[in-house]
């Protein structure tokens, strides 16, 4: 018997009584909605192979291998393979595979033209302390915003890039690092809920659009001290054969990156994107237009 519970008052729910191998379609919709209503959605206790993996995962929208080529798995180039290969040849830890994702609160892809609609990660090695992924709202984050703060974002485009301000692209092959920044709004409205939410990454982000440069630096302080909302919060204290699937249009994120390096921490990870919609028909009488 499916349950349904939420984690905490404002993000997180989980869904037990499932095998995500054999749920049916009437299933599948009410843990798409429970995911939709909570950003993030853990199911516990799946044992999956690798294809039963992306077979479930599919049902999300359509995978995307991740734009670290050197991350992915050798054989599913959609399956990034979290943790894994850390130490090098002469023994020396890789920091940026032990510390991926802790440097800060941050949403995946808003690098990307069309960021991820959502990340899944499935736990195969979890260590004994530590390791833990914490979770907060973007609606909340929008929601607490000062009204003259909404009024001045309202309409304002960020620009986004692999690496940010900073720039530190190492998990990307040379010849992938010379990232086209992007643009998208600060406010955005998720486009399945019609909610909106502080999309903001300030690890990611160059500028606000229209701003000079001082001014533009500011607001991204103000910004970074105000997305994440206490009571918005949920951290995730990994068990193996978990699977956790986060909205990266109204959730930020962070690895809590403290577990004893010693150890195994070795996830499964999927990047999805949103299914194609339909092309409308062309307007009558106005054959194709290029674009
Ligand atoms: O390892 C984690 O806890 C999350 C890492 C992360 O930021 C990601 O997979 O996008
Ligand atoms: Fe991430």
């Amino acid at each position: 018997m499916i349950q349904v519970r939420p984690l905490a008052e404002k993000i997180g729910v989980q869904v037990s009584g499932v095998d995500v191998k054999s749920i049916g379609d009437a299933e599948f919709a009410a843990i798409y909605r429970a995911w939709l209503d909570h950003n993030v959605l853990v199911i516990p206790d799946q044992a999956l192979d690798i294809d039963a993996y992306l077979r479930y995962s599919r049902r999300f929208g359509v995978l995307e291998p991740h734009p670290s080529k050197s991350t992915r798995h050798p054989d599913y180039p959609e399956i990034t393979m979290l943790g894994a290969n850390k130490w090098d040849a002469e023994g020396n830890l890789n920091v940026a595979i032990y510390r991926r994702g802790a440097e800060g609160w941050h949403t995946d892809g808003a690098y990307d033209a069309v960021p991820f609609k959502a990340t899944q990660l499935y736990a195969v090695a979890i260590p004994s302390r530590g390791g833990d992924t914490l979770f907060a709202s973007m609606y909340a984050a929008y929601d607490a915003l000062p009204e003259h703060l909404k009024t001045r974002l309202d309409g304002r485009q960020g620009a986004f890039t692999y690496g940010g301000r900073r720039n530190p692209s190492l998990l990307l092959d040379e010849a992938d690092r010379d990232w086209k920044p992007v643009l998208h709004p600060i406010v955005r409205t998720h486009p399945e809920t019609g909610r909106k939410a502080l999309y903001f990454d300030p690890g990611k982000i160059l500028r606000i659009e229209g701003l000079e440069p001082a001014e533009s630096d500011a607001l991204i302080d103000e910004l970074a001290e105000r997305m994440i909302q206490p009571d918005a919060q949920y951290r995730h204290q990994w068990h193996v054969g978990d699977i956790v699937i986060w909205d990266n249009r109204c959730s930020y994120h962070l690895a809590a990156g403290d577990y004893p390096p010693e150890e195994e921490r070795v996830h499964w990870r999927v990047s999805i994107h949103e299914f194609p919609t339909a092309p409308s028909p062309s307007p009558p009488g106005r054959g194709f237009i290029q674009g």
